[in-house]
């Protein structure tokens, strides 16, 4: 296995509702090293060029509006295999199919407000990255 970086948002339902230090526990303790981190409040459009692969779905308009509802914390997690440990750590997408102790079975309100964003892939995790923090800030 790997030592793999990823890309983590802290949802606006999840900061709005204070749980910032809750989530960033369950990442640690899962393992993962969060290398950098910064709360900001995206605009809409940031949102759709971060989402830009849901661009055709039905819940696109809904997603990037509430995206830029409230702030958002973005953070790089490192670690072993830390791409498939933070999905893992984050729960299925709809909280009523995530597993007991995962961060949506437990905070996440709906399919849509879940509260994490996680990177998928390696391609996606470097593109995306790459999108909100740079070199500089990347503190291994
Ligand atoms: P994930 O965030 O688990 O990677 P995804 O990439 O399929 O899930 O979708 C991105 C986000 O879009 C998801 O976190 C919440 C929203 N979303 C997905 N499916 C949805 C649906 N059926 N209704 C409303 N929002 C949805
Ligand atoms: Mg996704």
């Amino acid at each position: 296995m790997a030592i793999e970086r990823t890309l983590s948002i802290i949802k606006p339902d999840a900061t709005k509702r204070n749980l910032t230090g809750k989530i960033n526990a369950k990442f640690e303790d899962a393992g993962l090293r969060i290398v950098a981190q910064k709360r900001i409040h995206l605009t809409k459009d940031q949102a759709g060029v971060f989402y830009a692969v849901h661009k055709e779905r039905p819940f696109f308009d809904e997603l990037t509006s509430f995206m830029a509802s409230e702030p958002v914390v973005v953070q790089v997690l490192e670690g072993e295999n830390a791409i498939a440990k933070n999905r893992e750590v984050m729960g299925a997408t709809n909280p009523a199919e995530a597993a007991a102790g995962t961060i949506r079975a437990e905070f996440a309100e709906s399919v849509g407000e879940n509260s994490v964003h996680g990177s998928d892939a390696p391609e996606t995790a470097a593109v995306e990255i790459a999108y909100f923090f740079s070199g500089l800030e990347l503190v291994g």
